[in-house]
């Protein structure tokens, strides 16, 4: 094979991954996304929950006829809305490569979703055990061996002859930090890549598994290792990972021209699907708008159109309220404008003397009743899905003010010493108690991500 690029260019895949541990979305939830998607100009979904027994746990065993049906409603929604519905299944926790039995299985289940009206499909083999059954080893040498046999017969079988249809791959390593730690195996993407068709799609989600930046560079580099430009399966917002956050922020950090670098990119976003509203926006203009994108600029237009579905029984919110509340959930690596002024003003409050506070505590004090209309707000809201898609992270935002505010008092009344303050409200035991948070404080991390024991009386 020529070492220059051997990819045969497919369309530009966009769109959105259903692909987080958890619970899957609703029939329902999806039908919104399409239509969002299509209105945005995504033009791709991939079914593929971790937590669906059909699509990992239980692979092999084929759909039930009302299985099947429910399915197909998806199916036919994304074909109404002109977007490509890819069925994944994850073969990969107990799969015997060598055995024909387990690739008629697959198969047979690529079948039934052919019967529904499907015609592109999709391999994932993330998070699986990278050790080789014997069997396998005596027939393939390698893992990567192994997994390109059974994609590329999947391929022939099903897509290939089917044009504009579409056939994507995770591979076992599909981030820089799994492949400089050798998952899969020496050479694990080079091979990959080499044996793979030159039309399979491969994804990657950058240097690390949520990335905050991915670059042309790194990408360059890819491309000339697995024979073709990857795919992104991006998991900047995805929080399947932490029960404490939703990222309700702009795509950004990633390649300016996306057509040049990718095959694609696709999110893989939040588990709560009310909280993906600007992420799916944002992308929309990411792969649009090309160089002219700008986050801010999205994540602004983003909010505007947003902002009608949080219409209450009460008091109307005010576009700062969104702006704050979407700032404060943002992204993994940084929070928005709005929130990291709050934070600095709090900061200051909390490491500094009274003396030195300056204008802080006033707008401490404006951040405060911010917070509490926004938790009053909230509460009214008419969209009850949206309520409760963020109510309990919501709820830890409010109690951590509560404390802070009667800290602050408190240090202020007390000249500044260092102070042991108390809050009725703050209790051994049902604050900040339970066995994850005991565990949790064993525990601290430095900037450097290195951790020590915490210092505990
Ligand atoms: C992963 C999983 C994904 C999960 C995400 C975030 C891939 C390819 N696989 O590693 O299912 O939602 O991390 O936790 O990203």
């Amino acid at each position: 094979m020529n070492e220059e690029s051997t990819v045969e260019t497919g369309p530009f895949l966009s769109g959105v991954i259903e692909g987080f541990y958890g619970r899957p979305w609703t029939l329902e939830q999806r039908s919104v996304l399409f239509q969002r998607m299509a209105s945005w100009r995504l033009n791709t979904y991939l079914y593929g929950p971790k937590d669906d027994l059909h699509h990992r746990a239980s692979w092999r065993r084929l759909y039930s006829s009302e299985d099947l049906a429910v399915l197909r409603e998806s199916v036919v929604q994304c074909q109404a809305n002109g977007i490509r519905f890819v069925y994944a299944i994850g073969p990969g926790l107990d799969i015997t490569y060598s055995s024909e039995e387990d690739l008629e299985a697959l198969r047979q289940r690529l079948k039934q979703l052919r019967e529904i009206g499907v015609a592109d499909f999709a391999l994932l083999f993330d998070d699986i055990p990278d050790s080789m059954l014997e069997c396998d080893r005596a027939q393939f040498g390698s893992f990567a061996a192994a997994q390109a046999r059974i994609c590329n017969t999947l391929y022939a079988d099903f897509v290939q002859e089917i044009p504009e249809a579409v056939f994507l791959v995770c591979p076992t390593p599909y981030c820089s930090r799994m492949d400089q730690e050798g998952l899969g195996g020496e050479n694990y993407l080079d091979d990959l890549g080499a044996s793979l068709h030159p039309s399979i799609y491969l994804f990657w989600t950058g240097p690390g598994i949520i990335s905050r930046e991915i670059s042309e560079g790194h990408l360059a580099a890819l491309k000339r290792r697995l024979k073709r430009a990857p795919l992104i399966w991006d998991n900047y917002h995805a929080n399947d990972y932490d029960l404490r956050r939703l990222y309700t922020g702009p795509i950004d950090g990633r390649p300016a021209k996306a057509t040049e670098h990718l095959t694609g990119i696709m999110i893989n976003p939040n588990c709560e699907f009310e909280a993906n509203f600007v992420p799916v926006y944002t992308l929309g203009r990411y792969v649009n708008l090309g160089d002219a994108y700008s986050a801010n600029q999205a994540f602004a237009e983003g909010l505007t159109l947003w902002q009608s579905e949080f219409e209450t029984v009460g008091e109307a919110w005010s576009r700062d309220e969104l702006t704050l509340f979407a700032s404060i959930y943002y992204l993994p690596f940084s929070m928005g404008d709005s929130a990291s002024s709050m934070m600095e003003d709090i900061k200051v409050l909390i490491q500094r003397e009274p003396t030195d506070w300056g204008d802080a505590e006033g707008r401490f004090h404006f951040w405060r009743a911010r917070i509490q209309s926004i938790s009053v707000k909230l509460t009214e809201l008419k969209h009850r899905e949206l309520f409760y898609t963020f109510n309990r992270q919501w709820w830890e935002i409010r109690e951590e003010f509560e404390l802070l505010a009667r800290f602050i008092e408190h240090k202020k009344v007390n000249g500044g010493r260092t102070v042991l303050a108390r809050s009725p409200e703050h209790l051994c035991g049902t604050y900040r108690g339970g066995t994850i948070h005991q565990l949790q404080s064993l525990l601290s991390m430095n900037e450097d991500g290195q951790f020590f024991e915490s210092n505990h009386e």
